[in-house]
């Protein structure tokens, strides 16, 4: 069984997260990720802070076993939200999309474990200087707000960057990428876009059969003009947002309008023209709907196969997995 020191601090079975994903990770997504023995993860998005009371109290009827909320720095909610989370004593905070310094020393003094969501090694230090129990390195093949370094380049630097343990993300969907991540020197990895397709996940079945179909070149990202790159699956609507943005004529302001509410059309009207389906680059490896039970077990028995395949020597994992 893999096991490592994330699974003792947490007290969770496998070193799994879900990733904690806006319109998407909602109690019912995050409990039977939990249950199945890796982290779930709430996602606060943009919600207002009683969507998110709601979401946790409805967790912790739906599981016994520790799960996490994901705060999203640029929401405007941040600050509520960040106390409620304080007050429910909730295992785990997550933070995404910018610098959690000043709502930290709440959370730890509330006794929750603070695992920041880092895109580079500066923000790692920092989230360690401030008490963070472990960082979650993401790199930029992951769905959703990405920084600019890949998954392999990040990983390692923020490993040698700081003392705390390291879960790695972007990119990673089966065995190999979790046996990858920990040859990294990751203690564990979140994992997003294979989750979208899990039956527990509430999300229209259009945005599951976009992921289902997608291919390894189906992702771009649009928003670099404003310093927020987002990666979402090729659409109508990304391709048209992405042509605005090098138009010099629309404004900050018209683009920030045509991209408002993109993803709540994609998440829960699976409108196909003008949502924005967030998915990480490895959406083309997901070729099926599972239980998120049987994705947490694949995922772990094919990281298994491949320590125990490795000790010896080469093998090539093409088309070999169990
Ligand atoms: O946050 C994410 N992924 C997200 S958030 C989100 S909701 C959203 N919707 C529209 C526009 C923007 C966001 C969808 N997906 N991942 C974690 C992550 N954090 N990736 C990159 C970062 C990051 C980037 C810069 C964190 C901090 C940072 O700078 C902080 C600073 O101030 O130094």
């Amino acid at each position: 069984m893999i096991k490592t020191p994330i699974c003792d601090l947490l007290g969770i079975r496998y070193p799994v997260f879900q990733g904690g994903m806006a319109w998407v990770s909602d109690a019912v997504l995050a409990a039977a990720v939990s249950n199945a023995g890796g982290l779930g993860i709430i996602a606060a998005g943009n919600s207002p802070v009683q969507f998110v009371a709601e979401q946790i109290k409805k967790a912790k009827q739906l599981t016994d076993k520790p799960f996490g909320v994901n705060i999203m720095l640029m929401s405007p909610h941040t600050g509520n939200i960040s106390e409620v989370v304080a007050r429910e004593k909730v295992a785990v905070v997550t933070t995404g999309a910018g610098n959690p310094a000043k709502y930290m020393k709440l959370w730890i003094d509330a006794g929750i474990k603070v695992i920041p969501v880092v895109a580079s090694t500066g923000l790692a230090k920092m989230a360690q200087r401030n008490g963070a129990a472990a960082v979650i390195a993401e790199g930029c093949e992951s769905g959703g707000h990405v920084g600019e370094i890949s998954t392999m380049a990040l990983v390692p630097q923020v490993c040698d960057a700081v003392d705390i343990p390291v879960i790695a993300a972007g990119g990673i969907g089966d065995g190999r990428g979790v046996a990858a991540a920990l040859m990294l020197g990751a203690v564990g990895v979140q994992v997003g876009t294979r989750f979208l397709v899990a039956r527990e996940c509430g999300i229209h079945q259009n945005y599951k059969d976009k992921i289902i179909a997608a291919k390894d070149i189906d992702t771009l990202t649009t928003g670099k003009r404003r310093g927020h790159p987002v990666r979402s699956l090729k659409t109508p609507f990304s391709r048209a947002f992405w042509a605005k943005e090098y138009d010099a004529g629309v404004s900050h302001d018209d683009l920030e309008a045509f991209g408002t509410g993109a993803l709540k059309l994609a998440a829960v009207e699976g409108d196909l023209i003008n949502g924005c389906f967030l998915a990480g680059q490895i959406s083309g490896l997901v070729k099926k709907e599972q239980s998120a039970g049987e994705i947490v077990e694949d995922l772990m028995r094919e990281t298994e196969m491949i320590f125990t395949k490795t000790i010896g020597g080469f093998i090539c994992f093409k088309n070999e997995l169990p």
